[in-house]
């Protein structure tokens, strides 16, 4: 029976050992509970790394994490620190991460991370190409697997391979920089079908296309070596149930079930008759647009001294990535930064700013996403984001004001949020206003929308589009041979 294959770096669960038992917790990330429809059923295999490295790991533990893995139709591909740290940190997040979000002040050009790229992605190819027969279709995910489609497509011209990008593609100008855009390209080629979050990334992709490998496209369409490829864009959406379900079961919750968090949420909201809270959540990642957030903010305090002691302002940044020196930089400025604006605002009864540098679980996210009457979402170069759509999912009153930047590719999709300019302080400044005193028809009006947009494309039905894309150009390519 044909299968389906999800490949990414890494498998959709994490695994410790706790007295020497392996404990496997599913992941909650986006990617992880998108693809639960398509990898329901026992009829999908998934392929990444486990999150072990090779050396902590003797044959008779790799073994026993093969076995427990394989229980959640996982397989897993070995990579060792070498690799992590020239693939991963190296190529694959000081090379491509701040290249295709416009950072080229950050990117590095270097030989050897390249050639772990090559390698890993070989490691992975052999990895899928082992566990693939013809007839099956495979679904590759994201930027540190750009080359796996054409090595997958080279052993194997049968299979359908799709590939997914989460992050932007970018214009043509900053892309030619790079030493290695041909072989890049190339190996995205090997996919039927090249999917992006939205149009414009879909365009820099052909664009590329033409004027590196000189090859002709067709609307979205490339003929390369014999075969016609598909390029479209697939907005990803969330699970839109299991965030308004969530935020449904917290307003009905009685006193006693609430979080210290919410408690002390609540507290704030009641210690004035327009108290606000303001909100955002994102992984602490130059992309993201902290530091512009936090200066806006102070933007806003100095420009409309009303709102202080009336407006706190939450700040969730996820540790990630942490020993890559620019994140370790921006950690600085960011603690640096919050501390200066709390030391120039805060009272004796108010702190303006409450920074949380962690990971929360998925409980206190509700809390937070229905406490906050505004959330900030500031990204300079941002894929999708999809804490803008929790956001929106989580709101059952209607009530809460999305300020959007322009440069996230959800704004191309939710056009009733406040949208902005992430390096325009003034305009910032002026939105948060507006947002803070919108008036709650206003609100409903601009949310009804939002969310019957989300509920309707969700992340099942994105994984389920793909999929269907994906089968149609293999259909397609059947009649083509078969003529
Ligand atoms: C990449 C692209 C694209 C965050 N903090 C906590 C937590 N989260 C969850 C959120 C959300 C996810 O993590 C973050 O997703 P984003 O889309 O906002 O951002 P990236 O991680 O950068 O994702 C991005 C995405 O891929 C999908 O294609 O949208 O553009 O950069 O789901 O809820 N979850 C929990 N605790 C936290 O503290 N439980």
């Amino acid at each position: 029976m044909n299968k389906t294959i999800i490949v990414s770096n890494r498998l959709p669960l994490q695994i410790s050992l706790h007295n020497n038992n392996l404990v496997l917790t599913p992941s909650v990330g986006g990617l992880a509970t998108g693809m639960k429809s398509v990898h329901e059923g026992g009829k999908s295999l998934w392929i990444g790394w486990s999150g072990l490295k090779e050396e902590d790991l003797d044959p008779k533990l790799t073994e026993k994490v093969n076995a427990a893995i394989a229980k959640e139709n996982c397989a897993a591909v070995s990579l060792t620190g070498k690799d992590l740290n020239n693939f991963y940190y190296g190529f694959s997040n000081n090379t491509l991460w701040p290249m295709f979000h416009y950072f080229m002040e950050y990117t590095t050009f270097e030989g050897k991370h390249w050639e772990s790229y090559k390698e890993v992605n070989r490691k992975f190819a052999e990895t899928v190409l082992e566990h693939t027969n013809d007839g099956d279709t495979i679904w590759v995910h994201d930027y540190q697997l750009l080359l796996l489609p054409e090595l997958i497509k080279r052993e194997r011209p049968n299979v359908s391979v799709g590939f997914f990008l989460h992050i932007p593609f970018p214009s043509y100008e900053v892309f030619r920089a790079l030493p290695w855009r041909e072989e890049l390209l190339n190996g995205m080629l090997g996919a039927d079908l090249l999917g992006f979050h939205t149009y414009d990334y879909e365009r820099h992709f052909l664009s590329s296309v033409r004027r590196i490998l000189r090859l002709d496209t067709h609307f979205n369409e490339i003929s390369y070596q014999g075969r016609t490829l598909r390029v479209d864009s697939f907005p990803m959406g969330i699970d839109y149930n299991k965030f308004r379900n969530a935020a449904i079961a917290h307003h009905e919750q009685g006193p006693e079930y609430k979080s210290d968090l919410k408690k002390r949420l609540d507290a704030h909201l009641q210690s004035a008759p327009d108290a606000k809270m303001i909100l955002s959540i994102d992984r602490l990642d130059y992309t993201k647009g902290i530091p512009n957030r936090l200066k806006a903010f102070e933007y806003f305090l100095d420009k409309y001294p009303q709102f202080r002691e009336k407006v706190r302002f939450i700040l969730l940044a996820v540790p990630s990535r942490s020993n890559v020196p620019q994140y370790q930089l921006l950690k600085k400025e960011t603690d640096e930064l919050v501390g200066r604006i709390n030391g120039k605002f805060s009272t004796v009864n108010w702190t303006p700013i409450w920074y949380f540098y962690r990971s929360m679980p998925f409980e206190n996210l509700i809390d937070l996403y229905t406490s906050c009457g505004v959330a900030l979402i500031t990204p300079i170069r941002d894929g999708m984001n999809l804490v803008a759509k929790e956001y929106i999912a989580t709101r059952v009153d209607k009530d809460g004001v999305l300020v959007l930047s322009e440069m996230a590719g959800a704004a191309k999709e939710m056009n009733e949020a406040l949208l902005i300019n992430p390096n325009n302080f003034e305009q910032i400044a002026d939105t948060l206003k507006r947002a803070l005193e919108m008036t709650e028809e206003e609100q409903a009006e601009r949310n009804a929308f939002m969310q019957r947009r989300l509920e309707r494309y969700s992340v099942e039905k994105w994984a389920k589009e793909f999929m269907k894309a994906l089968h149609a150009t293999k259909q397609q390519h059947h009649v083509i041979v078969s003529k």
